[in-house]
């Protein structure tokens, strides 16, 4: 008897819980919908990969920058030229001066930056 009457207790106590959750997940929709009423674009919070052949002109290794002259890239409606990528000194461990390379990079606030880079052989 005593038993029950925990359960059944445990029971309310859920269910009033339940209530309060749903009720803030109904305040998290209104902010999200507030958010996106600011018209944040996807592509600022997930950047677009973009996918690049070149050769390596220049490493910088000190200062993490790679210049490429780099075939078009027709995500980005560019035309062939050769430009500087932000790169770690992980990335460069493969790559030296006069590597034909394949890459793919971001761009963020005008900064190009490589997420992957390999030599091509
Ligand atoms: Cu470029």
């Amino acid at each position: 008897m005593k038993f029950c009457r925990v359960k059944a207790v445990l029971f309310i106590s859920a269910v009033s819980i339940g209530a309060v959750y749903a009720d803030d997940m109904q305040g998290m929709k209104m902010d999200n919908m507030d958010m996106n009423n600011k018209s944040m674009p996807m592509q600022d919070m997930k950047p677009q990969l973009h996918h690049a052949k070149g050769v390596v002109k220049t490493i910088d290794a000190a200062n993490g920058k790679i210049t490429i002259a780099h075939e078009p890239v027709a995500t980005l409606k560019w035309p062939a030229m050769t430009m500087t990528f932000a790169i770690t000194k992980d990335q460069l461990a493969a790559i030296a001066e006069g590597n034909q390379v394949q890459f793919d990079f971001v761009m963020e606030n005008m900064q190009a930056t490589i997420t992957h880079i390999q030599p091509v052989k």
